[in-house]
Parts: structure tokens; C-alpha cells; sequence
């Protein structure tokens, strides 16, 4: 399986997250890929390429124009307001507030903010940008007629929503993906987002569509980020209703329950019979991972990405979380093995 991949990724170095209460180094930090793409070149999962530059069209096809353009000249603007530290909201729209978008960055940043962990940094949207190029890239193999490809996103992109941002995501490369699949000819796509957080930004861009299914498994959000997002009870709306489906589990999950959630999300993708697969890759079910309450091992993503292969779709693999970083690379290259089965 061919791996799409760009250093550009260590422009997303931020220096803070807020954790507990305090700035902490961040969980998502380029290390991550690193040791992705070196398990990758370990194991000889196969080539290694950099991505093509489709430029901003594809990304504005899911994501509103103003918060593209507010993620362009955030870190900028930041700067130019006088602040020292990286950019983060201390103020939301909350409940029977105003929906005009403010002036001063300060306002800015918590309109177009979902959560405030994330801090934007210098490099912030030349990351995401790249990262988004890596997702496309990865789709027009696909499209080009390989059977899969994995897209080493970093940033991840499954919590961007159509005009927010937050836990860690900018753009939302699997809906990049999707809706570059559909513009390229493709009938119906499906994601299944296996990251360990619920996919609210996929949700959120698909969540009135029935060209694309949408279906997440997840910790659940009365007790795991994103918290406002991710319920048994989400459907879809309109031309949508039936065309997204949420697995919440439980905290101390194991693989069997897992598992079982998976086979009901594989029949569903059966049923639909999507002309291609998008899965959202996050190996943060692992049960070390620092901020999950998953307990994956290491072998069981072996076993899943058999399970994924069962399907015989045409499948595109996107980087979403994984925080446990010295297990990452094993984690996330076991799923794709898994998917090609024994040599
Ligand atoms: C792409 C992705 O995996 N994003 C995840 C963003 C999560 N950010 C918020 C983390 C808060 C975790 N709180 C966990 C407490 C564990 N004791
Ligand atoms: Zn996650």
C-alpha cells in the first residue's frame, strides 16, 4: 500500500495545550509522524510519496470561505493584537448570545473555536493545508484505480467542522476526501471514523447528505471529548436521516465489544454499497493512550483492518489521533497490514 506523506507536517509544532488547567506540551506534536512513517519504511508497507497541490477548491467545497480565511490570518493577527503566548479563546456564542462575527481576533478565535485546547501557533494553516493535500492525494490514487492508500494526515481533521475548529483539527481531511470522491464521478462514500473521539466535524459537513454515510465509534461523549456530539440518537437530518450513525461506548471498552460495534457499522457500509471506503484512522482505543479509555492491544488493529478488507471496497486510510507515541507507528501500520492480509 502506497503511503502519501509530507514533512510540511512539522509546521504544526504548537508549543501549548490547555490541559487540567494548565499549558502543557501538546498531546498531537510531530513525533507522531515521525514515528508513523518510520514503522511504515520498517515494515516495507510500501512506497513513500509527497502529495500534489490541488489548491483551496476542494477544501472550500466543505468548509465555509470566512473560516478559511480566518484560519489563514489567525497567527498573524494574534501577533499583530500584541499577545506572547500561542492563540487560544477565552470567550464562545454561548447560549442567547450574538451570532455576528467580532472584529478583534479575541472574538474571532472563539467564534470559529469548538474547544480551546488547540492552540494556533505559527505554521498552524501551512500544516493544515499540506495535511488536506496528503488526504487528496491519497483519494485520486484511489480514484486512479489502487485497491487503498493510506494518507499520513497530521494535523488530524475529524473534529473540523464546516466553520470550527478545535481538538487538534483545522480542515477536515476525511470530508475533503469524501467530497473530492463525489466531485471526481463517485455515486456514494462512506466513512468509518474508528479514532477513539467521536467524529463531530465529519458529522457536522455530511450530517443533511445521503451521499455520503457517516459512521463513528466512540467513546461516549457523556464522558469523552467532544462532549456535544456523538449520541446514539444522531441520524441525520433532512435527505440525511438515515445516513449517520453513532457506536458511543462505555469507559474499559475491550476489543470483543469493540468488535461487535465494528461488524454492525461493516454490515450498514455493506448495505449502502459506497463506490469507496474512507476510513478515519485513529489508534487512540489503544489502552495506553494518555487522554482515552479504550482498551485496544496492539494486535486487535491487526484484526480490525482484516475485518475493514472484508468489505472489498476500494479503501483510503486518513491519520486522525493516537497519543500513545511510542506505540503509534506499530498501531496504526498493524491496522493497514491487517487490511492487506499475510505476504
Ligand atoms: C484527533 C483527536 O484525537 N483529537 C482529540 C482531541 C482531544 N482533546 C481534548 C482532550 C481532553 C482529554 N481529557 C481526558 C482526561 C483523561 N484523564
Ligand atoms: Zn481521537
Amino acid at each position: 500500500m502506497e503511503t502519501i506523506f509530507t514533512e510540511r507536517h512539522a509546521l504544526r509544532n504548537a508549543k501549548t495545550e490547555l490541559y487540567g488547567g494548565q499549558l502543557v506540551e501538546p498531546f498531537e506534536r510531530p513525533s507522531r509522524a515521525e514515528y508513523i512513517i518510520n514503522r511504515v519504511r520498517e515494515v516495507g508497507l510500501g512506497p513513500v510519496t509527497e502529495p500534489e497541490d490541488f489548491g483551496l477548491d476542494p477544501i472550500l467545497a466543505v468548509h465555509d470561505q470566512t473560516f478559511i480565511d480566518f484560519l489563514k490570518v489567525a497567527w498573524t493577527d494574534w501577533q499583530a493584537a500584541g499577545f506572547q503566548g500561542e492563540a487560544m479563546p477565552t470567550v464562545w456564542p454561548a447560549r442567547r448570545m450574538s451570532a455576528h462575527i467580532p472584529n478583534h481576533i479575541e472574538g474571532r478565535l472563539g467564534y470559529y473555536a469548538l474547544a480551546c485546547e488547540t492552540s494556533i501557533s505559527e505554521g498552524t494553516w501551512e500544516a493544515a493545508y499540506a495535511s488536506a493535500q496528503v488526504a487528496l492525494t491519497g483519494a485520486k490514487r484511489i480514484l486512479d484505480g489502487a485497491n487503498a492508500a493510506f494518507s499520513l494526515c497530521r494535523p488530524p481533521g475529524h473534529h473540523a467542522a464546516i466553520d470550527m475548529y478545535g481538538g487538534y483539527c483545522f480542515v477536515n481531511n476525511a470530508a475533503v476526501a469524501a467530497q473530492s470522491f463525489l466531485d471526481h464521478g463517485s455515486s456514494r462514500v462512506a466513512i468509518l471514523d474508528v479514532d477513539f473521539h467521536h467524529g463531530n466535524g465529519t458529522q457536522d459537513i455530511f450530517d443533511a447528505r445521503d451521499d455520503v454515510l457517516f459512521i463513528s465509534i466512540h467513546g461516549d461523549p457523556m464522558d469523552a471529548f467532544p462532549h456535544f456530539l456523538g449520541h446514539a440518537d444522531e441520524t441525520g437530518h433532512g435527505a440525511g436521516e438515515g445516513y449517520n450513525f453513532n457506536y458511543p461506548l462505555p469507559p474499559n471498552t475491550d476489543f470483543t465489544t469493540w468488535r461487535a460495534a465494528l461488524s454492525k457499522a461493516l454490515h450498514q457500509i455493506r448495505s449502502y454499497a459506497p463506490d469507496q471506503l474512507i476510513v478515519s484512522l485513529g489508534v487512540d482505543t489503544f489502552e495506553t493512550d494518555p487522554i482515552s479509555f479504550f482498551k485496544l492491544k496492539s494486535e486487535d488493529f491487526t484484526t480490525y483492518g482484516a475485518d475493514i478488507a472484508a468489505l472489498n471496497l476500494p479503501t483510503l486510510f486518513v491519520m486522525e489521533g493516537g497519543y500513545d507515541i511510542a506505540e503509534i507507528g506499530v498501531n496504526a501500520v498493524n491496522v493497514l497490514q491487517g487490511f492487506e492480509g499475510p505476504p
